[in-house]
């Protein structure tokens, strides 16, 4: 697992350089869920790529930005399924964005992750280590990630990222929201989801949701690359992960580009999600 962590590392350090000086501009790809492809995410699922092939632990990786799994170790023990720049379309309003990896052994469910790991590109880049606990790092001056601290949860936070178009909120989802923002918290949301869920893990807690729209009746967060990978670092670190109803972690995709909607956060702030959700 070491290895796969340094690799991930080594790739991160290159896509900040690439986030940093390249164009920025649209390929003419489209990605399986239909997002028109940045070059720099087909740059950053390349760089990915290229140093998960120097890992012999790396069976197959599993990319947002691939349309099907790609064999790289016969031998290897683990899957990895990455989202490479998740919020990609942030970065030319220079807001911070994000990679995502879950890594799995044995299947792609939710049970089958047994590690997690996110890297912020931000004013600085931090990485996130989820395993049996949440441990943050941050890339120093000479290039290497200094160990900073454990993240852990507060019971209850004080943000809300409230994530989806209002419009297509359900009227009891809506119903929720105003009732968390009538109880004093923040809104902190900026469409990204790696910062948005940073920010919340750092300033101990607080509730993210995306929920089911009327457009997007599953959400559209995608199971294998996002989902999945924060939900084992929200439980890892006290917190909760659901899908309204259901832990996130016992869910099991249909394809691997499934979605599902998806809540994360502190502990008092799900029970409330599933009170609400409970009821329809
Ligand atoms: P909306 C970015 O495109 C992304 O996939 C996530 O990073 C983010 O949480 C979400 O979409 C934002 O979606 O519909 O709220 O703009």
């Amino acid at each position: 697992m070491q290895e796969i962590i340094q690799a991930i590392s080594v790739a991160a350090v290159r896509i900040k350089k690439a986030i940093e000086f390249s164009d920025t501009g649209y390929s003419e790809h489209t990605n399986k869920t239909g997002d028109t492809q940045l070059k720099l995410d087909i740059a950053s699922d390349l760089i990915i790529e290229e140093e998960f092939s120097k890992v012999p632990s790396v069976k197959t990786v599993i990319s947002e930005e691939k349309d099907e799994a790609k064999l790289l170790h016969e031998e290897g023990r683990y899957i990895v399924g990455y989202d490479p720049l998740d919020g990609s379309s942030l970065i030319d309003v220079n807001l911070a964005v994000g990679s995502i990896f879950g890594i799995y052994e044995n299947g792609m469910s939710g049970s089958d992750l047994i590690c997690a790991v996110y890297v912020v590109y931000g004013p600085r880049v931090e990485m996130v280590v989820a395993w049996s606990k949440v441990t943050l790092y941050r890339l120093n001056e000479s290039g290497k990630f200094i160990k900073i601290k454990e993240i852990k949860l507060n019971e209850k936070g004080k943000l809300n990222a409230t994530g989806a178009t209002q419009k297509g909120w359900a009227a009891y989802h809506k119903k929720l929201i105003d009732e968390i923002f009538a109880d004093g918290y923040r809104l902190r949301y900026s469409g990204g989801m790696v910062p948005d869920l940073h920010q919340i893990l750092l300033k101990g807690g607080g509730l993210f949701s995306y929920p089911s729209t009327t457009d997007a009746l599953k959400g559209k967060l995608r199971m294998v690359f996002e989902v999945f990978p924060f939900a084992f670092v929200f439980e890892k670190a006290g917190g909760g992960a659901i899908d309204g109803k259901r832990r996130i972690l016992e869910l099991k995709p249909s394809h691997l580009h499934d979605t599902t909607p998806c809540f994360f956060g502190s502990n008092e702030e799900i029970k409330r999600v599933l009170n609400e959700y409970a009821k329809h």
